[in-house]
Order: C-alpha cells, then sequence, then structure tokens
C-alpha cells in the first residue's frame, strides 16, 4: 500500500507484476494506478532481464483494458451466428445454460462430443490446465492437441535433450559468433538485442538466417536469405562439411550421443551446392557460414519458430540442433543454442490437476475446420473457445468459419475482448485481463517464473478462468478441489509443485530462483534430461513418424501451381491476434519489386492473395527486403484489417508438419493479382476479372 498521504489522497500506486502475454521474455512490470484506474505501465528493474525496458505494444495494454472492445457482460447471441450481437445476461444465467446444454449433449451424443479448444494466449500456471482440466478431464470431453505453435520443435528438443535448458539472453555476449535462426527476435522477444549488440560490439560474428532482410540480418555479417523451408538442406550441408574436414568433435561425440553413425549416412549427399539449389542461395556463402561455424568459439544459435511452420519444420529444428553436438560447442559460457526455455521449470502439472487425463478422443487443434464440419463420430455439438481465437489464428481459416456457422454447434467463448471467434457464440464469458488476476508466468526465452498480480479490480463483470471453471464445475456436480477455487491459493497450489527451493525465492519475491543457474552453461551446468542423458541424434520414434524419416527434405510437388510463398510472420503491433483490434488501418501485402514487376503492381495497389483454399483483398506494399518468391502479410490480423475480411490463415492448408502435427503457417503457395476496387461508404466492393464482387466492411 502506498505510505505518501498524497498518495493515499490520490490513490495513486504503483504495482509490480508481470507481463503473461504469449512472448519469450514475459517482462516484469511496474504499473501506475490512480483511484483504480491504469495510468502508466512501465517495464521495472526487479527482474534483470527486463531492465527497465519494455516493448510499446505493452504499454499501451490499457487501451486493450478499456477498449471499445472489451466484454464487461456475459451474453447470449441474439440475431444470427457471427453477427456478434449479445444479450447481457447475468453469470448465473449464462453458466446455468452452458451446464445445461453440458448435460443435454453428454446426454444424447456423449460427452466427447464437447471439445474445449484453448491455447496460451496469455496464460500461466494458474489460468491454464488448472480448474479448467479438472472439470474437462471429469466431465470426459475430448482432448485437445495444442499444437498450434512450437510441436515440432518441442517433440524435436524433447527426443534429442530431453528439454535440456539453453543458452541464457546474458551469455550471449560471451559468444563469438551468434547465429539467429528462423528468428526475429528484434519484435519476437526484444530483449536478446541489447546482448546481441554487446556480444558484436567485442567482435563477434552475426550471422542470420532468414527469407526476410529484417533489421537484425541488415546488420549481420552474413545473411543468408534462404527459401522458406529449405533449412535442414542448408544445416545438412554445414554437418556435412563438418564431418568431411575433420571438425566433428570425436571425443565429445562418443562420450554424450548416439546415433552419430546414421546422421553421418544422412548427411553424405549434402553438398553445398545440392543444399544451396534448394534454398536459393551462394553456395559460397553457404560454405562461408559453414567455415565460421567450425572454427568459431564460443558459438550460438538462437533457433526459432519460423523455420518450424512448414512441411521440413521438425526436420529443419532436429539438423539445427544437431550442430552444435557435431561441432562440439558446449561446455564453454556463450556456447550452445537456444530453443524453448519452457522445460526449465519442472513443474509437476499432474500433481497439480490431480485428474487422470482420459482416454477421449485427441483432436489436433490445427484441424478445427475439418472437425467441425466432417462428419465425426460423435459431431462436435459444442465448442467451448478460452485462451484462444481461432477465427484467425488456425489454418484454413474458411473452413474453420464454415463450422462456426453451424446452427447445430453450441459455441462458447470466453475472452477478454469481443474477438473475431466471440462474434460467432452463443454464448460469451468476459474474461479479466493479466492486470486483473493472479497467475504464475514461466518465460520461454529467459529462464524466468514470476508472480503475476491484480493491479487493478476486474473491469465491468469479467472473471479470471479458474473462478468460472470451478463455478461451472459445480453447477456439473463435477469435484474442482478447493485449492482450485480461489486463485491466491491456486497460486500457492501450483507453486507446491514446483522444487522447494524454487517455491521459496517465488514466495519471498514474486521471482523464482531455478534449480539451474539462470545463466547455464551447457555440458556444465545442465545436461540432457534424456533416459540416458546422452543427446539422441537419431530418435527412432521420430524417424518413423516423419513420413520421409528424419533429416530428410520435401520438395515441392508437381501439384502445388501456385508460384509464391506465403509467410506470416509475427510484427510489433501485436501478439498473435492479441491487440489486432487496436490496428486502424489494413493491413498490407509485403512483395519484392521484381515479383511485383512481373505483376505490374505497385505499392497501394489492391490484390488478391489467392490460391484454392480462399483469397485476400489488401493493399501491395513493395519490399525489398523479401526474398523473390516470397511474399508476407502480419500473422494475427483481425478480420477487419483486411478488405474482404481473410487473413493469413485463409491461405494456409492444415496439412501437419513432418513432426509434432505441428501447423505449416509459412508454407501456402498462393499467386497475386491485381484487383478493381469501389469504395462505397465504408464499405470495399473488389470488383475481380470474372465481375465477382466480394465485399468487406471495416
Ligand atoms: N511482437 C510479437 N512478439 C511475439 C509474438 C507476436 O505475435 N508479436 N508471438 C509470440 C509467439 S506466439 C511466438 S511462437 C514467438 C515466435 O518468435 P519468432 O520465431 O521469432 O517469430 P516468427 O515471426 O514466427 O518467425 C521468425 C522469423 O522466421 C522467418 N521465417 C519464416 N519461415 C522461415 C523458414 O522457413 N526458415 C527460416 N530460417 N526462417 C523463416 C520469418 O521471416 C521471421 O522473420 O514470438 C512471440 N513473440
Ligand atoms: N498465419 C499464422 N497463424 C498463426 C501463426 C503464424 O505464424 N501465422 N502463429 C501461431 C502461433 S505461434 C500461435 S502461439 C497461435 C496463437 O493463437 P491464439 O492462441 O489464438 O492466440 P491469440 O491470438 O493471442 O489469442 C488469445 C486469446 O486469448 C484471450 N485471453 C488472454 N488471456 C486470457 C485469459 O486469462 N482468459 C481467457 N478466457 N482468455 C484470455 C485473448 O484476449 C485472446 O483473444 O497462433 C498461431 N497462428
Ligand atoms: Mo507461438
Amino acid at each position: 500500500m502506498p505510505e505518501d498521504t498524497d498518495d493515499l489522497q490520490w490513490g495513486r500506486s504503483t504495482v509490480d507484476t508481470t507481463c503473461s502475454l504469449d512472448c519469450p521474455d514475459s517482462c516484469s512490470l511496474a504499473v501506475d494506478v490512480d483511484k483504480g484506474q491504469i495510468v502508466t505501465i512501465n517495464g521495472s528493474h526487479r527482474h534483470d532481464v527486463t531492465d527497465g525496458f519494455i516493448c510499446a505494444k505493452v504499454r499501451r495494454f490499457g487501451d486493450r483494458v478499456y477498449g471499445e472492445d472489451r466484454l464487461h457482460h456475459p451474453g447470449v447471441r441474439q440475431g444470427p451466428k457471427g453477427h456478434g450481437q449479445f444479450k447481457k445476461v447475468t453469470w448465473d444465467f449464462a453458466l446455468d445454460l452452458i451446464a445445461q446444454r453440458m448435460r443435454e449433449i453428454r446426454d444424447q451424443h456423449g460427452a466427447e462430443a464437447i471439445l474445449p479448444f484453448s491455447y496460451g494466449g496469455s496464460n500461466g500456471l494458474v489460468s491454464q490446465d488448472t480448474a479448467d482440466a479438472q472439470l474437462f478431464r471429469r466431465f470426459g470431453t475430448a482432448r485437445l492437441a495444442r499444437t498450434v505453435c512450437a510441436a515440432p520443435t518441442t517433440s524435436v528438443s524433447r527426443a534429442m535433450y530431453g528439454r535440456m535448458p539453453g543458452v541464457s539472453y546474458a551469455d550471449y555476449r560471451h559468444a563469438r559468433l551468434i547465429v539467429v535462426w528462423g528468428a526475429n527476435p528484434s519484435t519476437s522477444g526484444i530483449h536478446l538485442l541489447p546482448h546481441i549488440r554487446a556480444a558484436m560490439e567485442a567482435g563477434a560474428a552475426l550471422v542470420v538466417i532468414d527469407p526476410r532482410r529484417t533489421s537484425l540480418a541488415k546488420q549481420a555479417d552474413i545473411h543468408l536469405q534462404v527459401r522458406p523451408g529449405t533449412d535442414v538442406a542448408v544445416a545438412m550441408s554445414m554437418h556435412r562439411f563438418l564431418f568431411e574436414n575433420g571438425f566433428e568433435d570425436e571425443q565429445f561425440l562418443a562420450a554424450n550421443t548416439q546415433g552419430i553413425d546414421r546422421l553421418r549416412e544422412r548427411v553424405a549427399d549434402w553438398t553445398f551446392n545440392r543444399a544451396a539449389t534448394v534454398a536459393d542461395v551462394d553456395p559460397a556463402l553457404l560454405e562461408q557460414v559453414a567455415e565460421m561455424y567450425a572454427e568459431i568459439s564460443p558459438a550460438v544459435i538462437r533457433c526459432g519458430w519460423g523455420l518450424e511452420r512448414n512441411r521440413n519444420g521438425g526436420n529443419a529444428a532436429l539438423a539445427v540442433l544437431a550442430l552444435p553436438a557435431v561441432a562440439g560447442k558446449f561446455g564453454v559460457r556463450g556456447g550452445g543454442f537456444t530453443m524453448s526455455n519452457s522445460g526449465a521449470w519442472r513443474v509437476d502439472t499432474d500433481s497439480v490437476i490431480d485428474a487422470p487425463e482420459p482416454s477421449t478422443r485427441l483432436v489436433n487443434m490445427n484441424r478445427l475446420g475439418r472437425v467441425l464440419t466432417d462428419d465425426t463420430d460423435p459431431p462436435v455439438q459444442m465448442l467451448f473457445v478460452y485462451n484462444c481465437n481461432p477465427a484467425t489464428t488456425m489454418p484454413e481459416q474458411n473452413r474453420v468459419l464454415q463450422g462456426l456457422q453451424r446452427e447445430d454447434l453450441f459455441t462458447v467463448v470466453f475472452d477478454q475482448v469481443l474477438t473475431d471467434t466471440a462474434r460467432w457464440a452463443d454464448v460469451v464469458l468476459p474474461a479479466t485481463t493479466f492486470l486483473e488476476h493472479y497467475d504464475l508466468k514461466p518465460a520461454y526465452g529467459p529462464i524466468s517464473l514470476q508472480l503475476v498480480q491484480p493491479v487493478i479490480e476486474p473491469v465491468g463483470y469479467s472473471r479470471p478462468n479458474l473462478e468460472v471453471f470451478a463455478d461451472l464445475a459445480k453447477r456439473l456436480e463435477i469435484e474442482v478441489s478447493p485449492l482450485l477455487q480461489s486463485e491466491p491459493e491456486a497460486v500457492m497450489h501450483v507453486a507446491a509443485a514446483l522444487p522447494a527451493t524454487v517455491r521459496d525465492s517465488l514466495e519471498t519475491s514474486g521471482i523464482a530462483t531455478p534449480e539451474c543457474p539462470t545463466l547455464p552453461i551447457q555440458f556444465v551446468d545442465v545436461f540432457p534430461r534424456t533416459s540416458d542423458g546422452k543427446i539422441d541424434l537419431f530418435p527412432d520414434a521420430l524417424d518413423s513418424e516423419a513420413p520421409a524419416g528424419i533429416y530428410a527434405y520435401q520438395g515441392e510437388t508437381a501439384a502445388e501451381t501456385y508460384p509464391l510463398v506465403l509467410l506470416s510472420p509475427a510484427t510489433s503491433k501485436t501478439i498473435t491476434s492479441t491487440l489486432g483490434e487496436l490496428r486502424t488501418r489494413l493491413a498490407s501485402l509485403e512483395m519484392h519489386p521484381d515479383d511485383a514487376d512481373a505483376r505490374d503492381l505497385s505499392t497501394d495497389d489492391t490484390v488478391r492473395v489467392f490460391n484454392d483454399l480462399g483469397e485476400i483483398h489488401c493493399p501491395v506494399r513493395l519490399n525489398p527486403d523479401m526474398k523473390r518468391g516470397t511474399v508476407g502479410i502480419p500473422k494475427g490480423l483481425w478480420r477487419k484489417s483486411t478488405m474482404n475480411g481473410s487473413t493469413a490463415n485463409a491461405l494456409v492448408a492444415d496439412s501437419p508438419t513432418d513432426l509434432g502435427g505441428g501447423a505449416c503457417f509459412n508454407d501456402a503457395r498462393v499467386e497475386v493479382a491485381r484487383v478493381v476496387t469501389a469504395e462505397l461508404g465504408n464499405r470495399h466492393i473488389a470488383l475481380w476479372p470474372t465481375g465477382r464482387a466480394t465485399e468487406g466492411v471495416h
């Protein structure tokens, strides 16, 4: 509580908390509150990774908290599906209605006809997989495979390294070579940048591997501007070079790995020329990268998620993460790799949930559209969405929307704002934001786990997940542990599932100290958490899972008639679709000037981006930083941000990645053509050659 009398009079205080949005950094925040209202949101110095500095998105998070899209009341649909009109109702009414439908569906079709649908929108260890999991498991609903992000990279890093913690941001300054591979920290994890800069000032070399010339790529010594989906080829040629030139660390490999011989066999054909042709890069530049990697130490690879979102994504991660093992890069500060560090915290979730997972059907979330529109047994009768905005974030947007249209589908959406998904709901429920509830948030870039606590009262009638699921469970006579019914108790309960030392520091300071050092040296402080403690360079289970085996490259098929690859990377404006409501301008398609020339397009022309799955109408922007043959549009756009209400996922197929059942977001093949538009009031009418008119309202 504030002590200064002036402060008391004005009710002004600064509250410490943690950003729980889905970003690697999980910043510590200092929020100024006046008379119960958020005034400013700043980075705090409590956590040394944040060090007082946060992104512009979160600084303006108050615009979301108090914005016009915020949900204040539970609501029941009024009018046709998708129109987003709701009659205000009480929580009792809304939850009774949902409970009644859940019972009816269970009686008629079985509880597996209910599909809870959630991802980690802004959720830590309390607001997800606690009371919700107890309720749905005990009720026997369908289960969800949360594959939309990090599925390939996680399955690979688990199989190879048992999710061994990676090099922390601060140790990048000790590296002499930094390879940023399929990651864009300038947008998606900004606290890595000062350490990369410090390393470069001390003479380190930087290599960026990305189809786009990102701002970091512009500062790099070498930018390998690969064609999307070809990283496995690039990494395999680097392995081959290491083996052929005696750069493999035989001693390390013999003592700490298994499967090296089989890896060696698979790299044999990957000459620089072959890989460079596949990746469409200069073979000499590729060779230079391989030489640098062989010769310079400490060398660290920051592996991102951009490279996993294609048909070769799992194998790309395998081949990249095998490099530091083969080249013997571990054992020194600033050497090794960073993937996700969320595995650093060994939380015993089973003990938190304490309800066995039923053997009900398992739905891969990337196939939501298909699951809602195909004949399944039983058909999905209820979709319960929370912590997620699938109408814009899942593949095959048109199929998802077609599913949401079904009159016989009862859709519940529990969210903070009236998202594109919430517009299709039969019942909407208002959720608190991380500034209004408790949570525990593990970062996945740095190794940090911090307390999230409310800085203001819930806005309107919004409620936290935990309470709502416990309340609904009660109405269904499903038991939810008393410890998972109120947030502060749940925080303690979840903390109890952490190792004792971790829990103690969390309780005293709100910041947990991990069991391993926060700046671990791989193979000095942390080791593979595989069953035999070794790196598995050839996981057999993955070899049988991948359609062409592991370390294989699947090229394009003859059936792919569309010439351009569509990427949908993260932008600094949103976290996936979170905050997308605040975008006021139409989004543009980014295209290389040569590709634009070939289609006679100039900046601000309206184009149609299309393939057999759908089409997006939007302005085009010529951008020489795109790779030729590759176009890009931001991920997480709301439907209002394009002219026809279709976003990147209207063009993304729901075919799985080679490993882990992930989404191929960066693997869409499209064509782009000019569209003639007319503007009528606030409507854009796109008149395309056939005379077919598509309209969008914004
Ligand atoms: N501001 C902001 N921050 C975010 C997010 C956000 O939406 N906005 N999202 C958060 C989430 S959910 C995640 S998972 C992380 C993602 O973090 P990142 O992995 O850094 O983000 P992406 O933008 O998906 O991809 C990174 C880069 O990969 C490139 N890329 C695309 N395809 C390929 C390929 O085939 N090979 C290679 N080598 N590169 C490729 C893209 O051009 C992009 O520059 O960021 C988190 N942080
Ligand atoms: N085309 C394309 N699509 C992509 C990607 C891509 O690269 N390209 N990236 C993918 C990636 S990396 C990810 S992680 C997914 C993310 O996809 P989603 O999981 O759908 O993430 P968000 O769009 O951020 O939506 C999260 C929603 O949860 C709500 N929410 C937040 N906190 C709470 C809470 O405490 N309670 C409740 N009830 N609701 C809450 C937010 O308001 C928000 O609407 O998107 C994927 N989609
Ligand atoms: Mo993600």
